[in-house]
């Protein structure tokens, strides 16, 4: 964190971002311009912002002098408070799993995933036996996130985290909760700067504050993010092996279970089938696979699972719907982003590349849909209006 990005590296970076851990960042859309209200004030003088430096001086014993110093470097960013407005109802086109993977698994990131593979296989291997993580998967979550680095996203994450702090829109369902979440990114981002000496307007990121190769909350930065190269600090931007040892991290505090599978094929038994009871945990597992089987729907090669399954639906569009069974690991997927889209791009990702690099078939997640009943010969539609 202390080593300056360089301008090149800035240059190629992509305005907007990779996907980032909450579900703010799905709708993108541009919006309408939020009313112009107090952010015509910069922070350095806004009381709201005076009092929140005032706060956090005392909560950690800093310089009250050196937080209104960085509040008063902040620019507000106009385009922030639009990219995590909700896209309305309206406009908002139904979701489609078909459409999401095609925006994460492709020729060009499955090839830079393989070389990202190749270059650190060493350190992928290491953070497997330290932290019970196969490769795949922190290969899947970086490449998504930001194609390898690639795209990191270079917005000035003070501006992004203040403007998120003081200016969040107000038109979001959540803001509130959202608005008090993006004052703690800021505060763990201004101890974190001002423990490593590093000033508070250089490094870069997604447009909600994201750092580094596995898009980092300063948050996340600070209570797992670790030092996998051994230099000493913690250097998510430019140290690939400090963002597979964090990345492996993560997920070993989020749950993960060595050796367990992600998820199985799901088979209908649509005599018994309750898709209600099913769906009602949405993604967290809550099922055993006996009880899942008895509510209609089989775990192929899962029976003899010891832990608890959760039913996964996802949209097609204008189709029916399709789904998966997924683990405790799907569900540690989602602790990263929490989308179930997020956690099957992930893992076909992963298995994509791994697959690319060594001539076999990924194992990508097998979807089912419930098949439509068997009708008897001149038996009734149930579903055809009698005339
Ligand atoms: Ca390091």
């Amino acid at each position: 964190m202390k080593r300056l990005l360089s301008p090149l590296l800035l240059l190629a970076l992509v305005t907007g971002c990779a996907a980032h851990r909450s579900a703010d960042a799905q709708n993108s859309s541009a919006k309408p311009a939020q009313k112009r209200s107090t952010h015509t004030t910069p922070y350095g003088q806004r009381a709201d912002a005076q009092q929140w430096a005032a706060d956090i001086a005392q909560r950690h014993q800093l310089e009250l002098a050196w937080v209104r110093k960085q509040l008063a470097q902040a620019r507000f960013l106009p385009q922030v408070p639009r990219l995590m407005t909700p896209a309305p109802k309206t406009t908002t086109t139904a979701r489609d799993w078909g459409n999401y993977r095609s925006r994460f698994i492709d020729p060009i990131r499955i090839r830079a995933g393989v070389k990202f593979w190749n270059d650190n296989a060493v350190t992928l291997e290491r953070a497997q036996a330290m932290y019970g993580v196969p490769p795949e998967m922190v290969v899947g979550i970086i490449g998504v996130e930001t194609i390898y680095g690639q795209n990191m996203g270079n917005l000035r994450v003070l501006d992004c985290l203040a403007t998120l702090a003081f200016d969040f829109p107000q038109a979001h369902p959540k803001a509130a909760e959202r608005q008090r979440y993006f004052q703690g990114e800021l505060e763990h981002f201004l101890v974190m700067m001002h423990q490593a000496g590093t000033p508070t307007t250089q490094p870069r990121g997604s447009y909600a504050g994201a750092m580094g190769l596995g898009q980092f909350m300063p948050s996340s930065w600070s209570k797992w993010a670790v030092d996998f190269d051994g230099d000493g600090r913690i250097d998510l931007f430019h140290s690939a092996a400090d963002a597979i040892g964090s990345v492996a991290n993560y997920f070993k505090a989020h749950g993960w279970v060595s050796g367990q599978p992600v998820w199985y094929a799901p088979a209908f038994n649509l005599e018994a089938l309750d898709l209600p009871t099913l769906l009602a945990p949405d993604i967290r597992p809550t099922f055993s696979a006996s009880q899942m089987a008895q509510l209609g729907v089989v775990p192929q090669d899962g029976m003899q699972h010891a832990g608890p399954l959760a039913l996964v639906e996802l949209r097609n569009g204008d189709d029916a719907p399709s789904y998966t069974v997924g683990t405790q690991n799907f569900y540690t997927i989602t602790r990263y982003n929490w989308s179930s889209y997020y956690a099957l791009a992930v893992n076909d990702l992963g298995q994509e590349v791994a697959a690319a690099r060594t001539g076999t078939v990924p194992q990508v997640v097998q979807l089912s849909v419930v098949p439509t009943p068997e009708l008897a010969p001149g038996e009734a539609q149930p579903l055809t209006p009698a005339r």
